[in-house]
């Protein structure tokens, strides 16, 4: 059902009609411009968030310096107790927090509380790691010396995030970046800043409850005006960056003209490749979900289906029939599988790749359209488009942050299919569909598939934190989430300790006076 208490779920997050969009934690304040939320479910008016100025921000910045002096004097495991209070907040939270981003963002609710679910999964995990933070010990070659090295909290994290994956994202850097010591400003993105201002009202109360300072978790909004202002600033010595190639290629240069560290988490192409052993219904169900799913704004969203030939008719033909029984529509109906996309200028952008492909001589076997009337009102609704295309097509290179799936054919071995598959500037995700061992192990090998995430008999979405989240190439290399993606946000310290009377010198070399 769509009915649901909007004025109720925005109070339990402590969400107003005007929000102070600049936070250190419980003091929120902001004297920039107002920018509005609408719903890309109906258009309607969520609330306003007063963006960050010039002064605000140099505010943040000097709570946030000043609270990394103590947060990163207070023991790891303690750390972790916090994070701990903050996941089991985000538990009694799930179902308004889920509802919240389905409607800011236009997901379906199940897909909100999926990621409400990531939240509290990457708080548990950090827990757990706030324990390790394991550093090596090594053997000196000097007698009577002893090596290990140790990771220190680094200090201000910045971090910068897309709408797509507005509260989740944020957690996997704020949940390992605390338990590691460091302090977080978050700039989410300006088409999503309520997600935002919830979350930041959740980590407030938490922090306060423990009489912890402002500026442990800091919140600014605006475009990437404001973005820029942490890409420029020597005091942040990590950015966390998610959101388009271009985009990233500006905060890296920004960031590394500094000599700063950048975490980017840019566009997926991702692909299936479908081999003749392949299991067609569970592809189906895989490159549905894959390619429809969050209405294609997933940057692990199926792009391509790299089908072999003698299987290739068959595939396109479940595909067909399955998409003719998707239900697109409001988000928070659970019946429904596709919600809208973000705004209208995505709806352009989807509206441009269609023409695209067809001009470049693609065949459009399911037909896209945006849809009008009743329940389509914000004109963001789009459906789900097919398209038989081939590898060298310029608009098959590009990621189209919508749900538009590209067939291509495959002759011959697997390795014809991979490079095909690496065939592009992105190296997010990647699967392939297959009951063959050779086939698999090959795709998995070192001169198999080039992405982050490589994936057999599963879609390339929908990837479990524990693993290390990222890509290669223009992806942009970084890795976030589980393993040990949690490096990043420490500095290492390698330490040698004399305990000897004498003073030997390492390489062997003498210096007697
Ligand atoms: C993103 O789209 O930015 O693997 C993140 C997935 C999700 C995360 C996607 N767990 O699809």
């Amino acid at each position: 059902t769509t009915e649901f208490d909007m004025e109720k779920t925005l109070k339990s997050l402590g969400v107003k009609e005007i929000n102070e969009g600049t936070s250190t934690g419980s003091d929120n304040f902001s004297s920039g411009t107002i920018i509005e939320s609408r719903s890309p479910v109906d258009g309607a008016l969520i609330a306003k968030v007063k963006t960050t100025s010039k002064d605000d921000y140099e505010k943040v910045m000097t709570r946030a310096v000043e609270a990394f002096k103590i947060w990163r004097k207070k023991p790891a495991p303690q750390r972790g107790e916090i994070v701990r209070q903050f996941g089991e907040k985000l538990r009694k939270l799930k179902e308004p927090l889920g509802k919240l981003v389905s409607y800011e963002m236009g997901k379906s609710y199940q897909e909100g509380l999926g990621e409400v679910q990531e939240m509290i999964d990457i708080c548990d995990f950090a827990v757990g790691l706030s324990r390790q933070l394991h550093g090596l010990t090594m053997h000196s070659e000097r007698p009577g010396h002893r090596m290990y090295e140790q990771y220190h909290p680094l200090g201000v994290v910045g971090i910068i995030s897309a709408f797509n994956f507005p509260v989740a994202v944020w957690s996997w850097n704020t949940a390992l970046a605390w338990v590691c010591g460091d302090v977080c400003v978050w700039k989410p993105s300006e088409k999503t800043p309520l997600c935002g201002i919830a979350c930041q009202n959740i980590a407030a109360e938490v922090f306060k409850a423990n009489g912890l300072p402002e500026g442990i978790s800091c919140l600014i909004n605006g475009d990437y005006k404001v973005g820029e202002m942490m890409t420029h600033d020597n005091r942040i010595p990590l950015v966390s960056a998610t959101g388009s190639i271009r985009m990233g290629k500006i905060v890296a240069q920004a960031v590394a003209a500094r000599l700063g560290k950048s975490l980017l988490e840019l566009g997926g192409n991702n692909a299936i490749i479908v081999t003749p052993e392949a299991d067609i219904k569970m592809t189906v169900i895989g490159a549905v979900f894959g390619a429809v799913g969050t209405a294609g704004q997933r940057c692990t969203s199926t792009r391509r289906l790299i089908i072999h030939e003698s299987v290739y008719d068959q595939v396109r033909d479940a595909l067909i029939d399955a998409y003719k029984q998707l239900r697109i529509g409001n988000p928070l109906d659970e019946s429904n599988h596709v919600g809208p996309l973000i705004d209208t200028d995505a709806v352009k952008l989807y509206n441009s790749a269609l023409q695209k492909v067809v001009s470049e001589g693609g065949n459009l076997i399911v037909e896209g359209g945006v849809l009008e009337g009743e329940g389509y009102e914000s004109g963001c609704y789009v459906k789900p488009a097919i398209a038989e295309a081939r590898p060298d097509f310029e608009i098959v290179q590009h990621e189209t942050f919508a749900p538009v799936l590209y067939l291509l054919k495959y002759s011959g071995s697997v390795e014809n299919a991979i490079e095909i598959q690496n065939g592009v500037v992105q190296g997010l995700s990647s699967a392939i569909m297959t009951n063959n061992l050779r086939d698999a192990e090959q795709f998995l090998s070192s001169s198999g598939s080039d992405c982050g995430i490589a994936n057999v008999n599963i879609g390339t979405s929908g990837a479990e934190i524990g693993g290390a989240f990222g890509g290669e190439k223009e992806t942009g290399g970084g890795r976030e989430s589980g393993s040990d993606a949690w490096k990043i946000y420490m500095r290492r310290q390698t330490n040698t300790i004399n305990y000897t009377a004498e003073l030997p010198l390492a390489q062997g070399i003498k210096f007697d006076l």
